[in-house]
């Protein structure tokens, strides 16, 4: 059968599983009274949550008798190393840009790496319904980039397709259809098929699978020859040595799922189950000719954080999962399949570093664990510092920010106060847009901050760039935080008294303990506070004075919020239940005694 392999790349949220939803749909795969909800290629429940793709998925449709193996890939850029692997399966892509944004770090990011690998791409111009949007000047954006990009004269040759994945059309011009088929014709007509090379069989794993029946699944296209059932093959792995295994069984991907084959061939995209040990890059060679595939680098981690067991004095309550012992081994065991990710152990038995591609990737790891019963404490995320050339240097990024043009000298303070310096300012419709370079560190935490000072208009994304020199001492968390004093639950009445001094983070009768941040203070400098006195009784009952009812309601942060906002003395306790910020060390004279001794140290 004729195939074509392409892969949907983007910046995030441009609309890449709703389009693959859309060809799903269009090309019959479901029975027509199936009752299909939004987005069924986002499949896991934190992807459903979100709004957005954390793995790459492959699926498969026939239009015209041809079949088109589509590989979704997640856009945000913690997942970006995921994207280069699985372009290496594709003889095409589709690079969505939004109507209205236009190009952002991640569609350079993307599509440099289909350059690269020599793709042509399709360029499809998405949200096209939206009011105010440019498709004319992002057609001109996009070109620009490819051209800066070093795009050849072929690739800089690239058809453009106008639509809207949401409203299910697409088409060459601006002109509304009712289908999406002139983007599936332009797919047959402008992604080559893939080569078929004869010979022994070649195949580089490029992707993994995951299911707790069959354990790892080995992904990749065959480059030359076929893979058969039951065929013994040789696993060539990333120092050359050459393991032999037996293919046990092979599947291939049809529509949603994966259809058992008894043999694939070169072109074709498949799944093998049955390998025991190997890893991205390999390559399953014939068992009498085994030549490895260049390899294919896996992504460097650039940010780490200290995942330890629960200490709290609340340990143990709504967890399953508690010891250092049962945190190593599902550490551990997330490695197989999470290749980004790196845990080490640290000089506490009780206590790992992790290291991951951002506070996305590492922040998903942790809600995964909370969810499936694990408690567990985790320290501020710090960047990566690296010597180069004998010099500290440290991971900068490119930051855009999108704003309304009153707000734009705010967003210019903020970033450059972490020493983020302006490369590009200019405007966007009625939207300012601005490009900085900021090193990563700056990043953090100046989401939150953000929004609050442009009313939740800022639109921002960052992508990594390279190491550059460290750039000095960058301000932390300008307000400080209020401190429990007591392990106790809260009253609405002290609370209601604490009202103007900060604004909480826990409600009237939750339970608290020493040392636990529970709000946020109004000024600089941490105040230790009692939140838990009970109302003085007096001889009159207040009539209908119910204190509890008078607390503003408290401010609800996000893991990942979380993460970003706790600073080096402080770290978070996760729970099936609870998330709480606290202090590193709980006790207040301990706590002033040990940071005493810092500051007298020389630094
Ligand atoms: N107005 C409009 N909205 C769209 C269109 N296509 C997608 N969206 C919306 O954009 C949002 C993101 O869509 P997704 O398909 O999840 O985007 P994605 O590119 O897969 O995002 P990631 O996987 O997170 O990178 C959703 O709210 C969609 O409903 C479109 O053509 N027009
Ligand atoms: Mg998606």
């Amino acid at each position: 059968m004729n195939i074509r392999n392409i892969a949907i790349i983007a910046h995030v949220d441009h609309g890449k599983t709703t389009l693959v939803d859309k060809i799903l749909h269009s090309t019959n795969i479901f029975r027509d009274n199936q009752e299909t909800g939004e987005l069924i290629m986002d499949n896991n429940d934190l992807e459903r949550e979100r709004g957005i793709t954390i793995f790459s998925k492959n699926v498969s449709v026939i239009y015209k008798d041809i079949k088109i193996n589509v590989i979704d890939t997640p856009g945000h850029s913690d997942f970006g190393g995921e994207v280069e692997r699985v372009l290496k399966m594709a003889d095409g892509v589709l690079l969505l840009v939004d109507a209205f944004e236009g190009p952002m770090p991640q569609t350079r990011f993307v599509l440099q790496k289909a350059l690269h690998l020599g793709l042509h791409p399709i360029v499809v111009i998405n949200k096209v319904d939206k009011a105010n949007c440019r498709p004319d000047e992002v057609h001109d954006a996009v070109f620009e980039l490819f051209f800066n990009l070093d795009a050849t004269e072929e690739q800089l040759n690239f058809p453009t397709i106008y639509g809207s994945s949401k409203n299910g059309w697409m088409n060459t011009s601006l002109e509304e259809t009712d289908n999406i088929f002139p983007l599936l014709d332009a797919i047959l007509e402008h992604v080559p098929e893939p080569t078929v090379n004869e010979g022994p069989t070649q195949m580089q794993i490029t992707s993994l699978d995951y299911s707790s029946f069959l354990g790892r699944i080995a992904v990749g296209k065959v480059a030359r020859g076929t893979v058969r059932e039951g065929q013994q093959i040789a696993l060539v792995q990333a120092g050359g040595e050459v393991k032999r295994m037996k293919v046990k069984e092979l599947y291939t991907f049809e529509a949603l799922g994966k259809k058992k084959a008894a043999e694939v061939s070169a072109g074709d995209i498949c799944a093998i189950v049955g390998l025991d040990e190997f890893n991205i890059g390999n390559t399953i060679c014939d068992i009498e000719f085994p030549e490895a595939l260049p390899v294919i680098s896996v992504d460097e981690p650039t940010m780490s954080m200290m995942f330890s067991i629960n200490n709290s004095p609340f340990f143990g309550r709504e967890g399953k999962f508690v010891t250092s012992r049962h945190l190593r081994d599902r550490l551990m065991k997330e490695t197989e399949k999470n290749l980004a990710l790196r845990v080490e152990d640290s000089d506490s038995a009780d206590s790992f570093l992790v290291y991951g591609r951002g506070i996305l990737h590492l922040g998903i790891l942790i809600e995964t664990m909370r969810r499936e019963g694990f408690e567990l404490t985790v320290g501020n995320p710090q960047v990566l510092v690296k010597e180069i050339d004998g010099k500290k240097c440290e991971p900068y990024e490119n930051l855009v920010v999108d704003v309304p043009a009153e707000f734009s000298g705010k967003v210019i303070d903020l970033v450059t106060q972490r020493k983020g310096e302006m490369l590009i300012m200019e405007s966007k419709g009625e939207m300012q847009h601005l490009e900085f370079d900021i090193p990563s560190r700056g990043l953090i935490g100046l989401r939150s901050n953000m929004l609050t000072n442009t009313a939740g208009e800022a639109v921002m994304a960052h992508r990594f760039t390279d190491y550059r020199p460290w750039k000095g001492n960058i301000p932390g968390r300008s307000n400080g935080v209020l401190l429990s004093k007591n392990t106790e639950r809260t009253t609405g009445y002290s609370i209601d008294k604490l009202q103007d001094r900060g604004r909480f983070f826990v409600d009237p009768g939750e339970e608290v303990y020493v040392g636990q941040i529970i709000a946020e203070h109004i000024k600089p400098g941490d105040l230790n506070v009692n939140a838990t006195e009970p109302k003085k009784l007096t001889n009159h009952r207040a009539s209908g004075s119910d204190d509890a009812s008078r607390a503003a309601p408290k401010i609800l942060m996000t893991l990942e919020e979380c993460m970003e906002y706790i600073q080096q003395d402080e770290c978070i306790e996760v729970t099936p239940k609870s998330i709480r910020m606290r202090k590193v060390i709980l006790d207040e004279n301990e706590r002033s005694r040990v940071s005493k001794q810092m500051k007298s140290e020389p630094a």
